[in-house]
């Protein structure tokens, strides 16, 4: 209700004042706390393998993703790429969020005031707070991620968050993912990240899964907002579907949810590592089993931006984490 009022409202003004877009997010924070979801009893939805089986991962243009492409991908193979899923100027204009974002998070953490809503025109920074008692959500995430840097949540930013629940309405995606998942999906405070990672970042190789539990039912949309793959860091894909969590913690892994080197080399056995090389708008869309990394080689010499949105089902969602209706 008080959502729909708020964008009411937010049609007659073109640029919601800063308090008004605060009060947006913190609404779908609300209306994702108070749903009670059941969830489709028949999930998952049934998939016919249009990409026929020599392709392990799909490599599409954004024009041929439809429901059975994404539930093909995501329950027969290991995701799909999307060639310029948003157009290069989108990724551009979501890029600059990015540095925006990132520049007053740092300021934050540096103690300086933070004039998060550039004067009342957009909130770019309002930490997300709970609207009945004003208190920080996610408090225990916020500790743990105190020490990283080159990432923030756009759920700490109302003005992002809310261009960026438009710009994934606008590319249909929001209501193919609804169609996947059975419900309306929610992203969360935790896992939906603007990103500037520096060629010198670290990486493990991971499944999501290990920590966001294999129960959840999710879609993550990871997209490219810089060249990346040659001179900046990809992502690195072992190309296969799992439906399981491999071995964690072991063979060369750094921390206990991720998967050493050798364990890849083994499940992986003839198959090459698939690095893409990705323009700004492309995507690699898959779920909480695809095992990938950071694409960190020798010789990077660039930075690489990038958005990270996982949607989840709100009946299957990882506990302890905060969604935000979408
Ligand atoms: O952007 C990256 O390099 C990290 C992506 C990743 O590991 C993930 O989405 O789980």
């Amino acid at each position: 209700m008080l959502l729909d009022k708020l964008k009411r409202r937010a049609k007659v003004a073109p640029q919601m004042p800063a308090d008004l877009e605060a009060a947006a997010l913190q609404a779908r924070y609300v209306a994702w706390r108070e749903l009670q979801p059941q969830g489709r009893a028949d999930w998952p939805p049934p998939a016919e393998d249009v990409f026929g089986e020599a392709i392990a991962v799909p490599d599409i243009p954004a024009a041929e993703l439809n429901d059975a492409a994404l539930t093909a991908a995501l329950r027969l193979k290991g995701g799909v790429i999307v060639r310029g899923l948003i157009s290069d100027e989108k990724a551009t204009e979501v890029r600059g969020y990015v540095d925006r974002a990132l520049g007053l998070l740092e300021d934050q953490r540096a103690g300086k005031a933070i004039d998060g809503d550039a004067g009342g025109q957009a909130a770019w920074r309002h930490e997300l707070r709970d609207p009945d008692t004003g208190e920080l959500v996610g408090p225990q995430w916020r500790a743990d991620n105190a020490m990283f840097g080159g990432e923030c949540s756009a759920g700490d930013s109302p003005h992002i968050a809310e261009q960026l629940v438009k710009m994934y309405r606008d590319a249909g995606l929001t209501q193919m993912i609804e169609n996947y998942l059975g419900e309306q999906p929610a992203v969360s405070l935790e896992k939906w990240t603007l990103r500037c990672v520096p060629p010198t970042t670290n990486t493990s190789w991971h499944q999501d899964g290990a920590f966001l539990g294999t129960e959840t039912r999710t879609v993550n949309v990871w997209i490219a907002l810089s060249d990346c793959g040659v001179d900046a860091s990809g992502l690195d894909i072992v190309p296969m579907h799992f439906d399981e969590i491999v071995e964690t913690g072991t063979g060369g892994a750094y921390f206990h949810w991720d998967v050493g080197t050798e364990v890849v080399d083994r499940i992986r056995g003839e198959r090459e590592i698939l690095t893409p090389v990705f323009k700004p708008g492309d995507a690699f869309i898959f779920d909480q089993f695809a095992l990938h990394r950071t694409g960190v080689k020798e010789g990077l010499t660039k930075d690489r931006y990038a958005l990270e949105t996982w949607f989840f089902a709100p009946s299957h969602f990882p506990p302890d984490y905060h969604g935000i209706l979408v």
